[in-house]
């Protein structure tokens, strides 16, 4: 039984989530790269609620795509593939993915809606919001904010769009312009001195307003789905926030970066439970997004003196290190290309430039001045 052997050796190369970045009812569509071995007779799918536990599985021939239905909306799923071969033995497990089913899943900086970022920047001398389609090159504008605003910008109706949206520091209101038929709005939430950590921390596809207070060290949420508010006590005053959804199930969790000693400290969202992770120096900046397209936010880091970026891969907990942009750059990480994993992308002086995780290739695109801000800038 040499195939046998062989195949238990071999691992599924990829797995991607594909239509399920779209809101659809009760299902999650995935795709896998074929396992170039001839004793490969076709793909075993399973999938459960939590992290590392399956108990369902359907068995499939040798098509790389399979859509996963009857799924609960509002709820996480994680996904493995295993190929078998004609002894049903089967080969190890792909990277693991998740994803929320039935609720939006966003691009950050996506505003055509097509789950590629889009080039925005906010200019504060007169308060308009700039933005390139990256796919096709239309561009719009739109005044929202004043030059002290905050840009905030995320989708706060649940479109998968990215909506304009201002934090004002001087009195803590929220002022949010939805790029779907929801009417504008201007919600209170914060006082001088906080910092706004926008996010989904009730996981029905909408941002919510959320600020943090170092004085305090708490994160106050105020929840989309409910209109109720929570306070979680998380950090201290000297500590960045890296707020993302780091274990996959489609809440924002709540985390700060602790500069003094390099240490991330994320409160998992699906379990509780609290991870410490040492990544990085005081001086590095914190650019945590989804670099392996698994469904979870990579711990990751930008080094300005040198231009490198160290990512930690979710899917396998190793190290990748790129080298890309120089001192001074904004950096502004984020899925341009549409593959389902972010890329490595910083803003010069007005110039964005992107390094495809597709294909490795750069795009570069004058969009922006010197003193414009980059609205998903980390
Ligand atoms: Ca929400
Ligand atoms: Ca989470
Ligand atoms: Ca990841
Ligand atoms: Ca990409």
């Amino acid at each position: 039984m040499a195939n046998s052997r062989k195949l238990q050796i071999l691992i599924v190369a990829s797995l991607l989530l594909l239509s399920s970045r779209v809101a659809t009812a009760g299902s999650i569509q995935l795709a896998w790269d074929a396992v170039s071995d001839p004793s490969v007779v076709g793909y075993n799918v399973y999938w459960g609620t939590q992290s590392g536990v399956y108990p369902n599985r359907v068995v499939n021939g040798t098509a790389t795509t399979y859509t996963v239905t009857g799924l609960a909306d509002g709820t996480a799923y994680y996904f493995v593939v295993r190929a078998r071969n004609s002894s049903n033995m089967e080969s190890n497990p792909s990277i693991e993915v998740s994803r929320r089913v039935g609720v939006p899943w966003p691009v950050t900086g996506d505003v055509s809606g097509d789950f590629s970022a889009d080039f925005t920047i906010y200019r504060p001398s007169n308060g308009v919001w700039y933005t390139l389609n990256s796919k096709g090159g239309a561009s719009t504008s739109l005044a929202w904010g004043l030059s002290t605003d905050v840009p905030v910008a995320g989708d706060y109706d649940g479109d998968s769009k990215m909506d304009a949206a201002i934090y004002r520091p001087s009195n803590g209101l929220w002022y949010v312009r939805p790029t779907g038929p929801t009417p504008t709005w201007a919600f209170s939430w914060g006082t001088t001195g906080d910092v706004p950590v926008p996010g989904d921390y009730d996981g029905d596809g909408k941002n919510d307003n959320a600020v943090f207070r170092p004085s305090a060290g708490v994160w106050y949420l105020r929840l989309s789905a409910t209109g109720g508010s929570t306070g979680v006590q998380w950090g201290m005053s000297t500590d960045l926030p890296v707020q993302a959804d780091y274990d996959g199930d489609g809440v924002t969790d709540v985390a700060i970066f602790r500069p003094s000693t390099g240490v991330w400290y994320i409160r998992k969202s699906l379990s509780g439970t609290s991870i410490g992770v040492q990544w990085g120096l005081s001086t590095d900046k914190t650019v945590p997004a989804d670099y392996d397209g698994d469904g979870k936010a990579d711990v990751a880091l930008y080094r300005p003196s040198t231009g490198i970026w160290y990512v930690i891969n979710s899917s396998t907990g190793q190290v990748q290190s790129t080298q890309w942009g120089t001192t001074g750059d904004i950096p502004v990480p984020s899925d341009y290309d549409g593959d389902g994993k972010a890329d490595v992308a910083v803003y010069r002086s007005g110039v964005w430039y992107v390094r495809n995780s597709s294909n490795g290739g750069m795009t570069g695109v004058q969009w922006g001045t010197a003193t414009d801000v980059p609205v998903h800038k980390k």
